[in-house]
């Protein structure tokens, strides 16, 4: 099949104009945003140009279908809050253009998928999440994001057109950026995954006392920011003995109350995320994070309490869809690419529950991603995209 390089590359650009930042090539395109669902919709106009079906399920997951058994390609086109033009962009537009000239060169059926909440407004990959049975539609409903809104409520805006029964697909191909810095600084092109790590997400709350900031003496505060930063601190020590070079853990989001400079703040909720390749770990991990959270509590005389505990577990590729990408970078980048693991999540996990699943890397320059920063060579991207037809059609 013969992919068009520059309607790929104008796709992926006009994919970008829906929540351009204005900073550099960045997009602010959160799940279900106006930026996020106008995004969708011209993606269901071009699907639709591209002579597939497309339907909505309720979460809001956006299939462009073939008719008959097909290969699922696709990622995510929702954005963090601050975010690249690449990550899970990149995905969705090379499904798309392969799903065309596959059609063209009257090859394989592809289909395409761009799924909801990639990027955890409300939780893990909520949307493929969802749609594998990974976590329940109802469960799933309650979750909030930071600014206290539900899934339930936020989901309203999805206008769904019916459940997407997943036994049509023969396997799911994702193709995405690094998002860190291994290929790049080698000089490589390609990356085929071997395993995609897990994860652990969950809300830890520390409640003290709200007080005035100009007479409560030091002795005397509550104080649930200084109970965050000691926890924060502490952690790196308790879990030395735990982890390896490669298990990460972050504390990305703290929202203090009433967060005003002259109250001592009485209540902290932050955001405790931790991932590894190995699932005991991530257990192990969890019970320190825990124990810790309840003695800095205990000794500052504070309450601590845990949100639900959001986790996929770590997976491995399929063998036969790998090979088929390894063959297909070995030719179009050679020497130029390898087997590597991902040590960000993707929605291939979720999708794993129910086929065959793969993935595909392009470098990210200076391996930076999750900032406005985020690219990649032009020629990365297109070699990329040619990597996944070439293996797309060997499939056949
Ligand atoms: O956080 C992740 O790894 C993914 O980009 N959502
Ligand atoms: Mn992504
Ligand atoms: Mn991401």
């Amino acid at each position: 099949m013969k992919i068009d390089a520059g309607r790929f590359l104008e796709d992926l650009d006009k994919l970008r104009s829906f929540g351009a930042s204005g900073v550099g090539k960045g997009v602010v395109r959160p799940a279900y945003s106006e930026a996020d669902m106008a995004a969708r919709a011209w993606l269901t106009s071009r699907m639709i140009e591209a002579g597939l079906r497309v339907q909505t399920d309720a979460m809001g997951n956006l299939f462009g279908l073939s008719e008959g058994p097909s290969l699922l390609l696709g990622s995510h086109s929702d954005s963090q809050p601050e975010g690249g033009w690449l990550d899970g962009a990149l995905g969705v537009i090379a499904a798309l253009e392969v799903a065309r000239a596959a059609r063209e060169a009257g090859g394989s059926a592809v289909s395409v998928v761009s799924f909801q909440d990639e990027e955890g407004r409300f939780g893990v990959t909520t949307g493929s999440a969802v749609w594998s049975g990974h976590l329940a539609q109802d469960q799933a409903d309650l979750l909030c994001d930071h600014s206290g809104v539900a899934l339930a409520d936020a989901r309203r805006v999805v206008a769904s057109t019916g459940a997407v029964d997943p036994s049509q697909f023969t396997g799911f191909v994702e193709m995405h950026i690094e998002q860190g810095p291994v290929l790049d600084s080698a000089g490589e092109r390609i990356g085929v995954v071997s395993d995609i790590v897990g994860i652990r997400d969950m809300k830890i709350t520390f409640e003290g006392q709200q007080n005035h900031a100009g007479t409560t003496p030091m002795h005397l505060r509550k104080d649930a920011f200084q109970a965050v930063s000691r926890f924060n601190s502490e952690l790196n020590e308790r879990l030395r003995n735990v982890v390896t070079p490669s298990t990460v853990w972050t504390v990305g989001h703290v929202s203090l109350h009433p967060n005003a400079s002259s109250i001592v703040p009485g209540r902290a909720v932050f955001s405790m995320q931790w991932r590894d390749g190995d699932a005991e770990r991530l257990g192990r991990m969890e019970a320190i994070i825990r124990s810790l959270a309840n003695e800095i509590a205990e000794g500052m005389g504070m309450a601590v309490s845990f949100g639900p505990l959001l986790g996929l577990e770590p997976v491995a590729m399929d063998r036969g869809l790998r090979e088929a990408l390894e063959l297909s970078a070995a030719k179009h980048a050679p020497d130029q690419w390898r087997v590597m693991p991902s040590g960000a999540l993707h929605d291939a996990t979720n999708v794993s529950r129910l086929m065959p699943v793969a993935m595909l890397f392009v470098p990210s320059i200076d391996g930076i991603s999750h900032a406005f920063e985020e690219d990649t060579d032009e020629a990365d991207l297109v070699t990329g995209v040619r990597v996944l037809a070439e293996a797309v059609a060997s499939l056949k």
